[in-house]
């Protein structure tokens, strides 16, 4: 066996204790006190590592401005150069919308911080079904309806490959299958409750509901 750690495991190494959070007091940014990164690890499913590697992307957008205002929001397009994840988001409005804490499309920290933390792997389904509510709810009318769903399923199958685009018939099939299975009241559409229970039938739907940090 070899004494020496060539490259890929070293990768390896870095990428463990980043994980579970060693490296975590190795750099500091103006306004993030130790305190406040144990308060973030208690209300976010994220770990010091993680919360870091997110103030290091999003002081990176204007040092100067984060230095001045801990609290300051970036507005999307700023966000949207240094957080590639959402660049290609179906739900990007959606999820602009619904983690703006002052619904101005813009994100302080904190806000970035909640959309991490909902899309993180320690999430539980539970607390994703909630903010999957919110964001798929796209009429804001506090049901998921026959129409929300007819988008969703649009939007998940139109984004880049044109040739798994649905045809308009299939998707109506397809929503209304949903929709029926569900087995709604005759009101056609769901609450929080009954797309809670959806949700945990359905495992993709959960997967799905993740954002590589
Ligand atoms: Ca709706």
């Amino acid at each position: 066996m070899s004494v020496f750690v060539d490259s890929s495991d070293k990768r390896l190494i870095l990428y463990c204790a980043w994980k579970t959070g060693i490296m975590g007091g190795s750099q500091s940014y103006p306004g993030l006190t130790e305190d406040l990164l144990e308060d973030y690890t208690v209300l976010t499913y994220l770990n010091k590592g993680e919360i870091l590697h997110l103030m290091k992307k999003f002081y990176s957008i204007d040092p100067d401005k984060v230095t001045a205002n801990y609290n300051h929001r970036f507005g999307k397009d700023d966000i949207l150069k240094a957080f590639d994840v959402l660049r290609t988001n179906p739900f990007q409005d959606r999820l602009f919308r619904v983690f703006s804490s002052q619904n101005d499309e813009s994100f302080s920290f904190e806000d970035l911080l909640d959309l991490y933390s909902a899309m993180s792997s320690e999430c539980p389904m539970e607390v994703k079904a909630a903010w999957a509510f919110r964001i798929f709810d796209l009429d804001e009318d506090g049901q998921i309806s026959a129409r929300d769903i007819s988008e969703i399923i649009d939007r998940l199958t139109d984004s880049e490959h044109k040739s798994h685009y649905i045809e308009l018939s299939s998707k109506k099939k397809i929503a209304d299958v949903i929709l029926k299975e569900m087995q709604f009241d005759h009101t056609g559409s769901m609450g929080l409750v009954e797309f809670k229970i959806v949700m945990s039938r359905i495992p993709e739907f959960q997967n799905s509901f993740y954002f590589r940090i």
